[in-house]
């Protein structure tokens, strides 16, 4: 019985070859999971999702933190020692896709990318890679239509209202969530000279707080402010440094993107604040998702395609449980 055969090196061979040319046996997959922000309420909710569809289908995640391109090639070392056959990462840095790549196909590990897409040499999209992520520029202009029109459920003129728009222009994800609300503002009438950048060093709170601060304090001559980022972590500074500077929650109307914990929390504050709405996505879906595509590849050799985009919901302080719900968040 082949059980009891101790295995050759004629076998081990052979087996070697079975493992590399087909499929893998269903029962021993094993993938990784790495988020640039281990600690933010979305990544959690994606490691925790694709956790579970591991135990329902039967493969094992193993969630992993990479803040930087070191932990991030550790984390693969990591996984192939434990014997993983790919992983789905989010990147703290789309330009490090290459090398990310390279690593990987030493050691024939499959990769896929969820939300930030890896970039070339050339700055274009690794398409060899498959992706799922929003459909950024369409959900940036959700946002500013959704600015727009509590604009003008408050009666504001729009040529006396100024805009925070919160930047990160190095991450395609952030320039075209951001690109697409400024659009859809300047089409709702408002006025291109009183938007204001301030540029983030990074896609969260602490970040966009100190970038949102001295821009308040410049242009005090406003009374009415929107607030809009790549997410509602960034935009959440920007009403933290509007409370700061002494707006109160009448004279601000921010609207992020994403729909997790962060945004709950701020729902659940007995009084409103100037954090108005932010456009959900289902991160359970992203997390699951990825997470199937990655072991379909694996188990059968079907290549996920190139490219998924995904929308979402404005959830607001009056509807973001039904929302959460129907995400399944
Ligand atoms: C980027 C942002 C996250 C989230 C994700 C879908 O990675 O940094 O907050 O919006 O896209």
């Amino acid at each position: 019985m082949i059980r009891f055969v101790k295995p050759s090196l004629l076998t081990l061979g052979l087996s070697l070859g079975v493992c590399m040319g087909s499929a893998q046996a269903q029962d021993d997959v094993k993938i990784g999971f790495i988020v640039k922000k281990p600690e933010q309420a979305w990544f959690i909710n994606e490691q925790k999702a694709a956790t579970q569809l591991g135990e329902e289908k039967g493969f094992s995640v193993v969630r992993l933190a990479g803040e930087d391109g070191q932990q991030v090639l550790s984390a693969i070392d990591n996984l192939h020692s434990q014997g993983a056959q790919g992983f789905v990462i989010c990147p703290p840095d789309v330009r490090l896709g290459p090398a990310i790549v390279n690593r990987a196909e030493r050691y024939g590990m499959k990769v896929i990318t969820v939300d930030d897409r890896f970039l070339g040499p050339g700055g274009e999209p690794i398409e060899s890679v498959p992706h799922l992520g929003m459909s950024g520029y369409k959900i940036g202009q959700q946002v500013g239509k959704a600015i727009a029109a509590e604009m003008k459920a408050r009666g504001w003129d729009p040529k006396s209202v100024a805009a925070l728009r919160i930047t990160n222009y190095e991450l395609p994800t952030a320039k075209e969530r951001t690109d697409g609300a400024t659009q859809a503002l300047l089409e709702s009438g408002f006025v291109k000279a009183n938007i204001f950048d301030a540029p983030q060093q990074n896609t969260d709170t602490s970040s966009a707080f100190a970038a949102a601060s001295p821009v308040f304090s410049k242009h005090g001559n406003f009374d009415h402010w929107v607030i809009y980022a790549l997410n509602e972590e960034s935009v959440l500074g920007g009403v933290r440094a509007s409370e700061q500077y002494g707006l109160s929650p009448d004279q601000v109307i921010g609207v992020g993107i994403n729909g997790s914990g962060a945004a709950f929390a701020e729902f659940s504050r007995k009084n409103p604040t100037g954090f108005y709405g932010t456009m959900a996505v289902s991160s359970t879906m992203h997390g699951r998702q990825t997470a199937d595509n990655l072991y379909t590849w694996i188990t059968t050799g079907d290549k996920p395609k190139a490219n998924t985009e995904t929308t979402g919901t404005l959830m607001t302080r009056e509807n973001w449980q039904e929302v959460r719900d129907d995400l399944g968040l």
